[in-house]
């Protein structure tokens, strides 16, 4: 696995995507400082200073889209879980791949992927920033959401590192299984730790809002959602 570590980048996901092409299929691209760090949407993520995970995880499966790489994300967050569990504490997920701690944002995922000309796919980046050594003042400046840190939620700092080889070897561990069986291998362990089935939920999707109670979630990942008695079956979309 080849590792390359920036000491400052605009992003992580875009120094990839400018680099696709010298950068081999499983290469992780990690920086010290982000300073224009992305979000989807247009939105950002906030660079809570030294010590935290910006990371980008160059994958090239395959040069044809196939639709179970829209589950990397799924994937990556049930990853995710998993690494937090080892500091003994208990993340839930939020549809369709927020990792929250007691309700509150630690990490975030962006997924793009890199085409070229005839529909090719030259590869996946998949991005995420965890944060692991904030200070509780600079987490209550983010924008519009309540977050929190690892070093916080465990009363002690986090070797930066550490958690990139331990979120990495739990991400290429799995991974060509993933490959073959897509969301289903992981339906399971992402269920058993969804905090939003059997809620009555506000989903936004662009500029529209849809509410209905969450019913189950799909073995291709997608969101079932009833209203009045109808199935509204989505794909994307943010639980307000
Ligand atoms: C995400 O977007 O959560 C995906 C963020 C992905 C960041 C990684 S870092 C490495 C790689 N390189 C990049 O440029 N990006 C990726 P979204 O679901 O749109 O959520 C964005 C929202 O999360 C913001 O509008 C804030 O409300 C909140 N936010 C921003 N920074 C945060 C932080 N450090 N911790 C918790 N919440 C944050």
């Amino acid at each position: 696995m080849d590792v390359i570590k920036l000491e400052s980048v605009n992003s992580t996901n875009s120094y990839s995507k400018l680099h696709i092409d010298d950068l081999v299929d499983g290469s992780v691209v990690y920086a010290i400082e982000q300073t224009s760090g992305r979000g989807r949407l247009n939105r950002s993520w906030v660079d809570l200073g030294k010590g935290n995970l910006f990371m980008s995880i160059v994958l090239k499966p395959s040069d044809k889209f196939d639709d179970i790489y829209s589950n990397l994300t799924q994937y990556l967050s049930v990853c995710l879980c998993r690494v937090l569990e080892t500091y003994n504490i208990y993340p839930q997920i939020k549809w369709p791949n927020d990792v929250l701690i007691n309700g509150k944002k630690i990490a975030g995922i962006l997924s793009e992927a890199v085409m070229q000309g005839g529909g090719k796919c030259k590869g996946i980046i998949l991005g995420i920033g965890v944060n692991l050594n904030a200070k509780q003042s600079d987490l209550d400046e983010i924008p519009d959401k309540i977050a929190t840190s690892l070093n916080i939620e465990i009363n002690q700092n986090v070797g930066l590192e550490t958690f990139l080889t331990k979120l990495t070897d739990e991400f290429f561990k799995n991974y060509n299984e993933f490959l073959s069986e897509g969301f289903n291998s992981i339906k399971d362990e992402y269920l058993k730790r969804n905090c939003f089935l059997g809620r009555e939920l506000d989903i936004q999707i662009f500029d529209k809002i849809e509410n209905g109670l969450a019913k189950s979630v799909t073995d291709n990942g997608e969101l079932v959602l009833l209203k009045n008695d109808k199935e509204l079956v989505l794909t994307i979309g943010d639980i307000l």
